[in-house]
């Protein structure tokens, strides 16, 4: 008798941040509600005002480039929400649930194409943050949750 499994198990966790232009405009609970619609289960959330090193290891990838001044002056501009969830393929989902990076382009229907927009800023403001891939999630996470 085979001992395959039927499915193929892929349950992910995300790193997901509510960004400060998301938190100071009061859609810190429509998105969480995204979130929760779409079926991602919220293993831990915590709102707190980073700090420059939590910043620094979150976009250490962007460093040099000419919007990663501003980006972090935009990160530390007021509290964030940082938020893991839980679910199947919830990184892909999750991504694909935001829209894509410019918000004005954004697709209507993503939390970035229905909520963001331009504002004429040297960094996009565009509501949230989500992993890319297992290995930032497992990056991530860890800087915003170190006790996960
Ligand atoms: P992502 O958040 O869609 O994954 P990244 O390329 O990781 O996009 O960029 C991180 C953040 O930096 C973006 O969400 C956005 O806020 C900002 N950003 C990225 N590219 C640009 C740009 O070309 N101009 C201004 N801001 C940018």
């Amino acid at each position: 008798m085979s001992t395959e499994p039927t499915t193929a198990s892929t349950t992910e966790r995300s790193l997901v941040l509510v960004k400060p232009d998301g938190v100071r405009r009061g859609l810190t609970g429509t998105i969480l509600a995204r979130i929760e619609a779409k079926g991602y289960r919220i293993v831990a959330l915590q709102q707190c005002e980073a700090t420059e090193a939590e910043l620094a290891a979150h976009y250490a990838e962007h460093e040099g480039k000419p919007f990663y001044p501003p980006l972090l002056e935009f990160m530390a501009s007021g509290p964030l929400v940082a938020v893991v969830i839980e679910g199947e393929r919830c990184i892909e989902g999750f991504r694909s649930l935001a829209g894509t990076t410019d918000p004005t382009t954004a697709a209507p229907g993503t939390i970035r194409g229905d909520l963001g927009r331009d504002w004429g800023l040297k960094v996009q403001q565009n509501l949230v943050h989500g992993s890319d891939s297992p290995e930032s999630a497992a990056h991530e996470i860890g800087i915003w949750f170190p006790s996960l």
